[in-house]
């Protein structure tokens, strides 16, 4: 007997079931036992190898398919009922074009397996209104993945009742087995569609087990399907870290920030300050959802309920948080080295051991040519066990966001801050923003691309539209009075002429972080750019910090020469959205343009 009546659930599940043919099927409670069963029965198949209860309790080591290493944005669509709804920035396929295609992928692709019944909210199940979906996946790491990241099981079933709206969310990893087949470690297909149907808000996924491609509450529903919703629905659900930050006087704030993939939302998240007095407590790492308040204010909460992380570059100097989070287990890791006394390593955690074993499963030594770890591996982990988590996390209202940063990572041009004019202006900040491409997608890494508000990869409808839903944002909720954040700009990665990063990183961004305070608070010296307000050189709080006065001056440097380069390239970008880019950014181009020719 199933352990619901929710009669659309019910129908879809026979559906999905008749189609894909699955050996079984399981809902998942989302309990201890379940757990045990489900990583018990992975390290029995060598789909996953259990950690050193010692030094990494309840943990698992986890390899992919080499072919399966991160999002598949080219196999990745927007299936609108019209392609001008899609956009020049998705991949689009009529749904019922889509359906097609896909259900003759879907028949039989469970063959052999067990289908789970994953239901889950994002976000607290006590919001007002809980966000549900259901996943059906054939894979059980999926299934061990989604506990952690969401918020999963006979709790939210229940919470659905007979009526609750959910978003269908089907996944596959299209490897069926014939009769005594033996499984392989990681099942997958080289044909992949990561699909969304934003009309009926579906997400139909087929032939990759990783992260982005497959944990479908987290990119698929919480960014491309809710960034639908949110537009309709008049609020914002975007690609970015939240923080509280206390001063040393005790005031809070709290900031929002969007980065493009591996740029460092989760180390911003979890920053420990190098500047006395100043503390960081997480809310969220990856995703935001921001309404406004009756206040005014745009509230933000994390839907997420895990920490599915970058692992190389994380160590105790760079995000000592995470490394505590990770102490206290519970996590799988994917992708990264395995020591031989069962603990993980991978690059930037110190010296390397003298033999690991790769990602690949291959003997590894420090002499090896290449990487121990994928540079997309992850660490996938609860975020309850943060040990700096804010207490607002668990609050279905969120926390009211005082500044939203929007950053890239650039080698060139970009200062390491800059304030936005205004709203608008930091609208056209965020739609312009660029960052070299990372190894978080298939595809050439290091490549400066346009990623406007780090959302590239997840704008569920036209970014054209999406653009004029930030500006129209500036009128606030009806009949409330309203008080926006205000909008920064970083770059952590200006690189010197010799490579190097002339900015430190990682906690001394605190003193960014203090003065982005300052200038919420009136104070904090800057000059008036052709770009915004840049601090003065004696701005940044710099008490104890060795760095040399040519690198700050270059990290703070707005190069004339480096912006007018950047003007074609913006008209360009502009130029994809035809009529459906606001006016009002072409005249904050103009502006830009204006004010460079003067400087
Ligand atoms: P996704 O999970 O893919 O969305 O990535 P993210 O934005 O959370 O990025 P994350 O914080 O995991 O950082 C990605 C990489 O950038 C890691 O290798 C970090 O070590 C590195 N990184 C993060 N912050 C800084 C910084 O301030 N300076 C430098 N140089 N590197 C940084
Ligand atoms: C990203 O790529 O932005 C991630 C990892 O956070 S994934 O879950 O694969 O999307
Ligand atoms: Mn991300």
């Amino acid at each position: 007997m199933p352990p619901t009546s929710h009669p659309r659930l019910l129908a879809w599940i026979e559906e999905v079931t008749a189609l894909t043919t699955p050996d079984r099927v399981v809902w998942c409670d989302g309990s201890e036992q379940e757990w045990r069963n489900l990583t018990d029965a992975l390290v029995e198949s060598g789909s996953l190898v259990r950690l050193d209860p010692e030094k990494k309790p309840n943990s698992f080591w986890a390899r992919t398919d080499p072919g399966d290493v991160a999002r598949v944005e080219e196999r990745t669509f927007i299936c609108s009922a019209d392609e001008a709804d899609a956009g020049p920035t998705n991949n689009w396929m009529a749904p019922a074009e889509m359906k097609s295609t896909m259900t003759e992928l879907y028949r039989g692709c469970m063959r052999g397996r067990t289908m789970y019944v994953v239901p889950f909210c994002m976000g607290p199940l006590d919001a007002p209104n809980p966000m549900f979906g259901v996943e059906l996946t054939d894979s059980p790491y999926v299934v061990a993945s989604m506990r952690i990241m969401t918020r999963m099981g006979s709790g939210v079933l229940e919470a659905m009742g007979e009526d609750a709206d959910f978003v269908p969310a089907l996944h596959s990893v299209g490897a069926p087995l014939a009769p005594g087949e033996k499984d392989v470690p990681w099942p997958c297909n080289d044909t992949k569609y990561i699909s969304h149907f934003p009309e009926t808000r579906e997400i139909w996924s087929f032939g990759s087990g990783y992260g982005g491609n497959s944990l479908l509450g987290k990119k698929c529903y919480a960014l491309r399907i809710a960034s639908v919703a949110a537009r309709d629905e008049g609020w914002l659900a975007e690609h970015m870290l939240i923080m509280k930050l206390t001063s040393p006087e005790g005031q809070v704030r709290y900031i929002a920030g969007a980065f493009p993939s591996a740029c460092g939302k989760t180390n911003l998240a979890m920053l420990e300050p190098t500047l006395p007095g100043w503390k960081v407590e997480t809310v969220g790492d990856d995703i935001a959802w921001m309404r406004f308040g009756s206040d005014g204010r745009l509230w933000a909460t994390n839907p997420e309920f895990g920490l599915f992380g970058v692992a190389p570059g994380t160590d105790f100097h760079t995000n000592p948080n995470a490394m505590r989070t990770l102490a206290r287990g519970n996590s799988v890791f994917t992708n990264v080295a395995l020591t031989d006394d069962g603990d993980i390593w991978w690059e930037g955690m110190g010296e390397p051991p003298a033999h690991l074993t790769d990602w690949k499963n291959q003997d590894w030594t420090p002499e090896s040519e290449n990487p121990s770890s994928h540079p997309n591996s992850r660490f996938c982990t609860p975020i309850e066990q943060c040990p700096i988590l804010a207490d607002e996390y668990h609050d279905p209202r969120g926390v009211p966001i005082d500044a939203i940063l929007f950053g890239g990572r650039r080698r060139t041009t970009v200062p390491l801050v800059t304030e936005a004019r205004d709203w608008v202006h930091g609208v056209y900040l965020g739609a312009t923003l660029s960052s070299e491409t990372t190894a978080a997608a298939v595809g050439q890494v290091g490549v400066v691309r346009r990623d406007p508000m780090a959302m590239l990869p997840f704008i569920g409808y036209h970014a054209g539209d999406y653009f004029q839903h930030w500006i129209d944002m500036a009128k606030g909720a009806p009949g409330d009075a309203c008080k926006l954040p205000k909008i920064f700009y970083v770059n952590w990665f200006r690189r010197g002429e010799d490579g190097r990063f002339l900015w430190p990183g990682f906690g001394e961004n605190s003193r960014v972080l203090k003065w982005v305070v300052e200038r919420l608070d009136g104070k904090g010296e800057a000059v008036e750019t052709a770009i915004g307000h840049v601090p003065t050189a004696d701005a940044l709080d710099l008490t104890g910090l060795d760095l040399d006065a040519d690198d700050l001056a270059a990290v703070l440097r707005v190069d004339r020469e480096e912006w007018l380069a950047e003007i074609p390239q913006v008209t360009e970008w502009f130029t994809k959205f035809g009529d459906k880019l606001p006016a009002v950014l072409w005249s904050e181009l103009d502006a830009l343009r204006a004010r460079l020719a003067d400087a």
